[in-house]
């Protein structure tokens, strides 16, 4: 599908304007749009909260009747909306279509979770009294989110935030903006369907680092979700923390598989090569580290060397393909700069190089490379959004956790294992420090129904499954004195 075949089945019109949208895939020029300004973002602002003062009236399970309409805008038009994600971030066609299976699942959940928000009943220690805690709608929630997930990212935010009562505000890379008016779109025929939301439950602020910068500094916002790079986090966390908001925070991984001697190497093999080549190596959990037992190191090598000679690299809307383009030349510059430092660490460095370039001579197509670690480089501690594998030898499973942790971010990790002790020590307390700690099952490619996110410079914060939703509202504990006496807690006594 070319652009105007996606637009028309997505029913999708976009305002003509100066800036210009980029296709990784042969990168030319898809349209020119209109970006927000600071006056418009204020406008949305001030729209969002008055949004938001009438949406957290609603009851939560008919909240969750506009998220289950969303759901249904998505699968009906799943296969245009993979096909806007490979033409604007080069995913290819499964992975496109994988990211919008994706948000039509985090919408089954949110509509299932409409009525399961859940507060406690506290046992209280006075007579005649009871404790409990609810969870109230917050307000107008911030979204910040990446080029690499262009929809999934927004929708595991919104699907939540809309169903706990608030209004969203989405600012999505400048890199992917069609991706972001298409769900916008979405979104807005959903809402005409449900008749009743107000205007401006959801809105769009597209623009570049201005345009993120007034959102995150606004203290009519309570909660910015931002998922991106680590140096992006620690702006946006401050600046939040500064006016006592909360943030969500979804930054950089440096994920590893660890390969014990027990393991299954067909398991192993497939996990890696997904892990680390997939979406171009442009997730944030994707493989970057492996660590192999010195016993199946050389054979494990060798055959994932074998699997990469044969990796079909190319147009990602081509059938068969497996590895789409590099989102620019940046990436592709990063990518160059990290494998001269790893040659001149003393590695041995197995493809990296551009290919298809008389092809396409303004897109960025790489052969994914595999580094093998010398004595000088036991390991990496600097993530590079690329298909760039780091391959390690380990003796003793404790000294592979050691190293796999020994890095400043915290996501995701995975042991390849048959042995029940070392998937057990790898997923205890004294293992893997990440917020996804997988047993024969690679670190990328997670359900959303689990809670998604990592610890350390991976900024700590939670979103999709599990209790996630927590992050989007605001917790009220209220005692009720139901006696005719006025019992003080601690048993103080204050007679007047
Ligand atoms: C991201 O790269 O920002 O686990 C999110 C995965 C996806 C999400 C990745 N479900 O790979």
């Amino acid at each position: 599908m070319n652009y105007q075949e996606i637009k028309k089945a997505l029913g999708l019109k976009v305002d003509s304007g100066k800036f210009e949208v980029y296709s990784p895939v042969d990168g030319g020029v898809i349209t020119k749009i209109t970006l927000d300004d600071a006056v418009s973002v204020e406008t949305k602002i001030s729209d969002a909260v008055k949004a938001f003062e009438v949406w957290r009236q609603v009851p939560a399970p008919a909240r969750g009747e506009l998220i289950r309409l969303f759901g249904e805008q998505l699968r009906t038009h799943k296969k245009a909306l993979g096909a806007m994600i490979t033409l604007e971030c080069g995913k290819i066609t499964a992975e496109g279509e994988g990211e919008v299976q994706e948000m039509i699942d985090i919408c089954e959940f949110a509509t299932g979770l409409s009525r399961q928000l859940y507060g406690l009943t506290i046992a209280t220690e006075r007579p005649s009294h009871s404790l409990r805690e609810t969870w109230h709608p917050l307000g107008p929630v911030g979204i910040i989110s990446a080029f690499n997930f262009p929809m999934a990212v927004w929708s595991w935010n919104t699907a939540l935030a809309v169903v706990c009562g608030n209004a969203v505000l989405w600012k999505p890379s400048e890199k992917v903006p069609l991706c972001a008016l298409a769900c916008q779109h979405l979104f807005d025929v959903a809402c005409q369907q449900y008749e009743t939301s107000p205007p401006g439950l959801s809105q769009l602020l597209l623009g570049e680092r201005d345009v993120g910068a007034q959102l995150v500094a606004d203290s009519r916002v309570p909660l910015i979700s931002a998922t991106g790079s680590t140096p992006m986090g620690r702006e946006v966390g401050s600046i939040v923390a500064g006016r006592f908001g909360k943030s969500i925070l979804e930054l950089g991984g440096n994920n590893a598989i660890i390969v014990s001697q027990t393991a299954d190497l067909k398991l192993a093999l497939m996990a890696i090569v997904f892990g680390a080549v997939g979406t171009a190596g442009q997730r944030c959990t994707t493989t970057r580290r492996v660590f192999a037992h010195a016993d199946l190191h050389g054979e494990l090598l060798e055959r994932l060397k074998g699997a990469y000679s044969g990796l079909p690299i190319g147009d990602p809307a081509s059938e068969g393909v497996l590895v789409g383009p590099l989102i620019d030349k940046d990436a592709y510059d990063k990518m160059q700069t990290a494998l001269e430092e790893a040659r001149a660490a003393g590695c041995t460095v197995t493809g990296g190089e551009r290919v298809l370039a008389d092809q396409y001579p303004d897109a960025y197509y790489v052969q994914p490379a595999i580094v093998e670690g010398s004595d000088s480089l036991m390991n990496v501690i600097r993530e590079t959004f690329a298909p760039i594998l780091y391959y390690f030898r380990f003796d003793e499973l404790v000294e592979a956790i050691d190293r796999q942790n020994d890095v400043p971010q915290g996501l995701s990790s995975a042991i390849f294992t048959n042995d029940v002790r070392e998937a057990e020590l790898f997923t205890s307390a004294l293992g893997s420090d990440c917020g996804i700690a997988n047993v024969n099952v690679g670190t990328s490619g997670a359900e959303i129904g689990g809670a998604f996110g990592g610890e350390k410079e991976t900024g700590g914060g939670r979103e999709s499954g599990s209790d996630a939703w927590k992050g989007y509202m605001r917790r009220s504990t209220a005692t009720i004195n139901y006696s005719t006496e006025m019992p003080l807690a601690q048993g103080i006594k204050f007679d007047i």
